[in-house]
């Protein structure tokens, strides 16, 4: 079995470097990709999450361990991807205001090993962006993030954009984040919650399938 102490503490460091030696050593004793994200780099992230919670971190160490955490990714991400026929089209991005995106990148990069087509918008996407990419990309489910309970209400303001422009029929909406939960969902009228990635693709492939699910 391997262990991946070295790794969480990586994380919670924030060095970029052993992360990326620690990712590779697993890897190269035959650890699956989806037990390196899970067991190591979300690990300890959640440990920074409680630390940065607490005032006991602060933002510049936040930063160090986000770039810590994504040296994690780039190196998962392309293993995990099929290379299949897309099983639908996703839109997804964190709203405007907020910053946050390693969660995003999760639920993306778990979306792409479930074969789906993603279209990432990146980070603080102003709503008529969102709107945009829904006209000019035609998904199937519309995905957005936000951590922060003063960027939350941007995932409303986009649904009723939506609506404004008579688009809100042709896309499912899921909305997932650290501040969001499914009373909050419901509330702005989107399609569904998930609050981990993997019931986000559970749901999404749920909803592609016609499943009118929350
Ligand atoms: Co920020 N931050 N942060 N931060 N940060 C939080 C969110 C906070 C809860 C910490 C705290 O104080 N307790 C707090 C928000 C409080 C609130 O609004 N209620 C906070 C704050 C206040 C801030 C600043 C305002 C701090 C400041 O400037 N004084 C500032 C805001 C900047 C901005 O956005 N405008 C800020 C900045 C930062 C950093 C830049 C330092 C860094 C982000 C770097 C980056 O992302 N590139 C950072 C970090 C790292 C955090 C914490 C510690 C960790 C977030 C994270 O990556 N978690 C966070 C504390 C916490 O969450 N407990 C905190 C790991 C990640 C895997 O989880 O993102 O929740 P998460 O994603 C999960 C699920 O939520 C879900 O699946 C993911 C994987 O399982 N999910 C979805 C996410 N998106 C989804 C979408 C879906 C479905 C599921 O469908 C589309």
């Amino acid at each position: 079995m391997v262990l991946y102490d070295a790794l969480i503490e990586a994380v919670i460091k924030g060095d970029e470097n052993v992360v990326q030696s620690e990712v590779n050593k697993a890897l190269s004793e035959g650890a699956e990709v989806g037990s390196i994200f899970t067991e190591g780099l979300i690990k300890g992230m959640g440990v920074v999450g409680g630390r940065f919670g607490a005032g006991d971190m602060f933002l510049p160490e936040g930063l160090a361990c986000a770039c810590a955490m994504h040296r994690g990714l780039d190196i998962l991400t392309p293993l995990l991807t099929e290379r299949s026929p897309a099983m639908g089209r996703v839109v997804i991005g964190t709203v405007a205001g907020d910053i946050h995106d390693i969660g995003k990148r999760i639920v993306s990069s778990l979306l792409e090993a479930n074969a789906f087509e993603v279209i990432d918008l990146g980070v603080d996407v102003p709503s008529e962006s969102f709107v945009q990419a829904v006209e000019e990309h035609s998904p199937d489910i519309l995905g957005m993030s936000a951590l922060l309970t003063t960027t939350m209400l941007n995932m409303g303001n986009v649904i009723k954009l939506l609506k404004e422009k008579g688009l809100r029929d042709k896309v499912k909406v899921i909305v997932g984040g650290a501040s969001i939960n499914e009373e909050f969902a419901k509330s702005i009228g989107a399609d569904g919650y998930a609050p981990e990635a993997a019931s986000a693709v559970e749901w999404v492939k749920k909803a592609i399938e016609g499943d009118h699910v929350f």
